[in-house]
């Protein structure tokens, strides 16, 4: 078994081959080795709730073929204007009552136009002096777009890598890979945190789930949050009848991310739905600390609200409080 103090190290850079072999550890020893090294970052027994709201739905020029936002797939998603402050506001002022302590906005757009971008900081700015960690998500960005939202008072930037970068011509091909790498290099410049992982179950290979969190990993500073999605196939979609990744799977892929990734939240994410309460409490064990709460994510659902609290309940588990203003 590979030991955790060699993979705890300060700042290691990862082998392709060193991940693989703690991948393929037998369960218990890589279970084991993911939960020694959670326990010496985190309290084993809080999550940290983040609470989405899609701000603008639909008729994204991308053609991601998970999205059902993609105005490439006939997913049936109507495409909505941008949504007007006092509505984000009240929404978020919500989520906070109901116990998140970050709030994402989410937008459908290959990038933000100028005056989108006035509006976006305004929510920003608003979501921020009700005392939630800001996040938001709305495409590549621009330098100059970068130090505008830091200015605002972005907390987080979401931009997944989404898979390996083999991979990823497979399910994208109006952007690309080190497209996505760009963007996430002027967010780090801007000084905002980044919020950065992927998608599993896209008929991707262990070798490039792998891939994708040692990419991760060896970001000069890894990123601070890693979502760690479960494909939500999506009718009208290219990945609309993608089989289910084997749950063992995907545990080694949560302890992976925990154990390349010693001090990031990792987010279990979209898909726990179709989870049972057995796998979640298996994933929270290899490392999992985040959560989205609330019964929508962006367009598909996530699960109830008092379902997730009894969840948590009886795992004794409670929420990780906001960490305060990031400046
Ligand atoms: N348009 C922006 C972008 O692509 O960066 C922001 C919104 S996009 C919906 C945010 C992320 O959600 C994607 O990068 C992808 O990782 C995840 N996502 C989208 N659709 C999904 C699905 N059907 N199942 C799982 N994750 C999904
Ligand atoms: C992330 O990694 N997952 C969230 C958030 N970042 C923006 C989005 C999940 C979307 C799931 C599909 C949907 O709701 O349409
Ligand atoms: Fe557009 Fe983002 Fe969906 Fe891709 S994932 S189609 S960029 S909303």
């Amino acid at each position: 078994m590979v030991s955790p103090s060699l993979a705890d190290s300060a700042r290691p850079a990862w082998t392709p081959g060193e991940a693989a072999a703690i991948y393929a550890q037998p369960f218990n020893d890589l279970l084991f080795h993911a939960h020694s090294v959670h326990r010496r970052h985190f309290d084993p027994n809080k999550v940290q709730k983040s609470r989405l709201l899609s701000v603008k739905t639909g008729g994204c020029p991308e053609d991601c073929g998970y999205c059902s936002q993609s105005a490439h797939h006939a997913s049936g998603v109507r495409a909505t204007q941008l949504m007007a402050l006092e509505a984000v506001l009240g929404e978020a002022r919500r989520a906070r009552d109901g116990g998140a302590t970050r709030y994402c906005l989410g937008a459908a757009w290959r990038e933000p136009r100028e005056r989108d971008m006035d509006a976006v900081c305004a929510m920003i700015e608003g979501v921020k002096a009700l005392g939630l960690e800001t996040c938001a998500t709305l495409g590549m960005l621009s330098g100059e777009q970068a130090r505008r939202l830091k200015r605002a008072g972005l907390d987080y930037y979401n931009h997944n890598i989404d898979t390996s970068p083999g991979h990823y011509v497979r399910i994208v091909s109006t952007r690309s890979f080190e497209d996505r790498l760009r963007t996430l290099e002027r967010v780090r410049e801007a000084g905002i945190a980044l919020c950065c992982g992927g998608i599993v179950g896209m008929g991707e290979t262990a070798e490039d789930r792998i891939g994708m969190l040692v990419v991760l990993a060896n970001f000069p500073e890894p990123p601070e949050s890693v979502p760690i999605n479960m494909l939500v196939p999506i009718e009208g979609t290219p990945l609309a009848s993608q089989p289910p990744l084997d749950s063992i799977e995907f545990v080694r892929t949560v302890a992976l991310a925990r154990i390349l990734m010693p001090r990031s939240l990792v987010r279990l994410s979209a898909g726990r739905t179709r989870m049972s309460d057995e796998l979640q409490a298996l994933c929270f064990f290899a490392g999992a600390n985040s959560i989205f709460v609330g019964e929508r994510l962006l367009t598909a659902g996530n699960p109830q609200p008092g379902a997730d609290e009894a969840l948590l309940d009886r795992l004794g588990i409670g929420g990780l409080p906001a960490p305060g203003p990031t400046g």
